[in-house]
């Protein structure tokens, strides 16, 4: 099937990251991409890979990315899909560098930040799984019936011995 989300990020590196996002989306059946596209080691890669993806099919993007980490913004300058970024949680400064350099966008090229790490990686996929939800009713289901195993999942285990 042809890929609708596209999930790229700035490093190999950022896999143990970005993986989640992937693992989402396939348990949600979503069709999607994955791929290292550094804003800064392959600026030429970014541009054609911004610019041609809404005519590839491409519904929304995922960018992951630490440090500097200009991916998201300058994917989303690139094109006109909805781009949720995902800060990557870097040694030195524990991602908050990530955080800020991608949340913080000038009025005009908006990126949708999630959470520093796991945690935004997964929320990514299932925000992206939540808009693609308007359009494609069976996985507007999928994500409800994720979140009912979720909530079942609580419910079953509310005593926290044992776990
Ligand atoms: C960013 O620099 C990447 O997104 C990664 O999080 C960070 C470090 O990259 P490596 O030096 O590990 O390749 O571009």
């Amino acid at each position: 099937m042809k890929p609708l989300i596209g999930i790229i990020m700035g490093s190999t590196s950022d896999w143990d990251t970005m993986s989640h996002a992937a693992d989402t989306l396939t348990k949600l059946g979503i069709p999607h991409e994955v791929e290292v596209v550094s804003a800064h080691r392959t600026p030429d890669k970014l541009f054609a890979y911004a610019e041609a993806a809404e005519a590839r099919g491409l519904e929304a993007i995922i960018a992951g990315a630490g440090g500097a980490a200009h991916l998201p913004g300058m994917v989303a300058a690139k094109t006109p899909l909805p781009v949720l970024g995902v800060p990557v949680q870097s040694k030195a400064l524990n991602g908050m560098d990530s955080l800020l350099s991608i949340v913080q966008m000038p009025a005009g090229i908006p990126v949708g930040t999630l959470a520093i790490g796991r945690a935004g990686a997964t929320n990514a996929a299932l925000l992206a799984a939540a808009m693609l939800g308007n359009k494609y009713p069976e996985y507007r289901k999928a994500v409800v019936a994720f979140r009912q195993a979720q909530t079942d999942t609580v419910l079953a285990k509310a005593d926290p011995r044992e776990h």
